[in-house]
């Protein structure tokens, strides 16, 4: 691990809400790393935009009787707000239509042109007659070559996660009619050429995740085709050239673009040179399974062109999908919930705790699930941890007036829970360094859990011998869980802090300090009360039947 890192997370596109399944994989996952990285004392900024561009956008835009600038403006802002209110913590959130982005792509483009790794070939394109357009990307439908799913973008399969070079049955996604073909030239990039160079990067790369390296090596293996990346519509980033200055490039073209040029802004912006710390920095790209032909092969082809001014990832954290109650999210058949209508039911940390703990380091999807939410948070949540610190402290308010007891001599019990404190630190911070949150986030249960029966086990109650060791190792139980909590579940971690009564915001304290014996006999509680609420049977029957068609 290195002491200046970037963090990513995909840019979601300016194109409606922010919903469950967009944080799960990406954006929960990189806040957690940030957070526990900055405790860590890496030097670490978490930097992300709204993807701007692309025909999605302005088909939408087009719909709604608005500019497509006006368009994604206000997607901008409402995700910024959304993320916000879930406690994602963006160092810096802009957009890939930034005037910097803009002409960092522009610029990209030229050092790629230069070096031979672009050309231009008449193709020919689908053109719509009754609409009177042609029809890159997702203004067409149809069957994917590979693998045969029916009803796909011409862009992306999403059944196979391949990219088609020529989707089959094609047909206008506005109006339906085959479209015809019409001939215009576009730029291409030479993936081809990139083969080898990716095929040796990815074995080289440690950090990457080893299933997904060998599916994207079976790829290589199997054959790269050339990228096509322009288009002929007016909304993206025009061609730099003034021949082609009607063209735009594809929006796959600029967003990732726009991690380096987003990070780099922000970066001189606070007087540090950018392009230096982003060579000198771990770089982290977490990522949908969706999008692993765009972050694995696309983005470090491009920056391979431009001979690695920019340096490729370290990381590039790759996550299945979410489902919900086992169905595929969907928006149009209302099987979806928004981000911020969730966090009108449940705080962001019930959502972050459970999100975090269905959420393996892996490809498989996870699946949101009612019932088991309920579950996992009034009994891990609230059980286990909500009732430890609320029993600790309260009892220690009860029985000492708030106030931190000398200790004895320590007996075996005593010595194996300071033993768990000691340890703590380490223990979790090798699984956080390894992306195993969900271990992590676990293994912070079962030391809860152990203070628990230890607490239990010593009935410090009755008064009788032992009791102020017990206090005294509870309490600092509940010190070292409020750090480790903090890139899990920030606001709680906080409340449990000003509860034992320290000063200062809990993110002050490295990482290693969680296993410090940092509360000292003689120091005086905070105020004390229940942490959580416990989520009811009746309020989650309601928000079930929000669910599906509406009447
Ligand atoms: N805007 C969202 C997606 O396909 C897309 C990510 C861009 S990351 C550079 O999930
Ligand atoms: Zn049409």
């Amino acid at each position: 691990m290195k002491n200046k890192a970037i963090i990513t997370s995909a840019l979601p596109y300016a194109n409606g809400e922010i919903h469950l399944g967009h944080v799960a994989s990406t954006y929960l996952p990189a806040d957690v790393t940030t957070r526990f990285l900055k405790l860590n004392g890496v030097e670490a900024y978490y930097v992300c935009a709204s993807d701007d561009f692309g025909t999605p956008i302005l088909i939408q835009s087009e719909k709604e009787g608005k500019t497509p600038s006006e368009y994604v403006a206000y997607w901008n802002k409402r995700d910024y707000d959304d993320f916000t209110s879930f406690g994602i913590d963006f160092d810096f959130f802009y957009k890939t239509s930034s005037s910097e982005n803009i002409a960092f792509v522009q610029d990209v483009f030229n050092k790629l042109n230069a070096a031979g790794h672009v050309y231009e070939k008449e193709i020919i394109q689908f053109y719509c007659n009754n609409d009177k357009k042609f029809l890159p990307d997702r203004y067409v439908k149809g069957t994917c070559p590979y693998c045969k799913a029916i009803d796909q973008y011409s862009d992306l399969c999403e059944s196979c996660g391949r990219v088609p070079e020529e989707i089959s049955d094609p047909k206008c996604s506005i109006c339906g009619q085959i479209p015809t073909k019409e001939r215009t030239t576009h730029f291409f990039f030479k993936l081809k050429n990139f083969g080898d160079s990716l095929y040796k990067w990815l074995d080289e790369n440690e950090n990457l995740q080893k299933d997904v390296k060998k599916y994207v090596q079976n790829w290589i293996k199997s054959g790269l085709i050339d990228w096509d990346i322009t288009r002929d519509i007016s909304w993206g980033v025009h061609v730099p050239l003034e021949k082609y200055k009607d063209k735009v490039f594809y929006g796959w073209f600029d967003n990732h673009l726009a991690y380096i040029s987003t990070a780099i802004k922000f970066l001189n912006d606070k007087g540090i040179n950018g392009k230096d710390f982003w060579n000198s920095a771990d770089i982290y790209h977490f990522i949908g399974k969706d999008i692993v032909y765009h972050h694995y092969l696309f983005l470090p082809a491009m920056r391979l062109g431009i001979n690695s001014e920019y340096k490729l990832p370290d990381y590039i954290p790759t996550r299945g999908h979410l489902t919900l109650q086992s169905k595929k999210i969907s928006k149009s058949r209302n099987w979806y919930i928004g981000l911020k209508q969730f966090l009108e039911y449940y705080p962001a940390d019930y959502l972050r705790y459970y999100l975090v703990a269905i959420n393996p380091y892996s490809q498989d999807d996870l699946n949101f699930d009612w019932n088991e939410f309920t579950n996992r948070i009034n009994s891990e949540l609230i059980g286990n941890l909500g009732n430890f610190v609320n029993r600790a402290l309260g009892f220690t308010k009860k029985a000492f007036d708030g106030v931190i007891p000398e200790t004895e001599k320590y007996d075996d019990k005593d010595m194996e829970a300071e033993n768990k404190i000691k340890t703590l630190s380490t223990e979790l911070g090798i699984l956080m360094e390894q992306n195993h949150l969900d271990r992590a986030l676990k293994k912070i249960m079962e030391f809860s859990s152990f203070f628990n029966q230890y607490f239990q086990h010593k009935e410090p109650w009755k008064k009788e011998s032992g009791t102020t060791n017990c206090v005294f190792l509870s309490v600092n139980a509940a010190r070292s869980m409020a750090i480790a909590l903090f890139p899990f579940i920030p606001e709680s971690s906080q409340k449990i802090w000003d509860q034992i009564g320290l000063d200062g915001r809990v993110n002050q304290n490295t990482w290693s300090s969680i296993s410090d014996i940092g509360v000292k006999s003689g120091h005086v509680l905070g105020k004390v009360s229940p942490l959580f609420v416990k989520v009811e049977d009746e309020d989650i029957a309601k928000y079930k039947k929000q669910l599906g068609p509406v009447e």
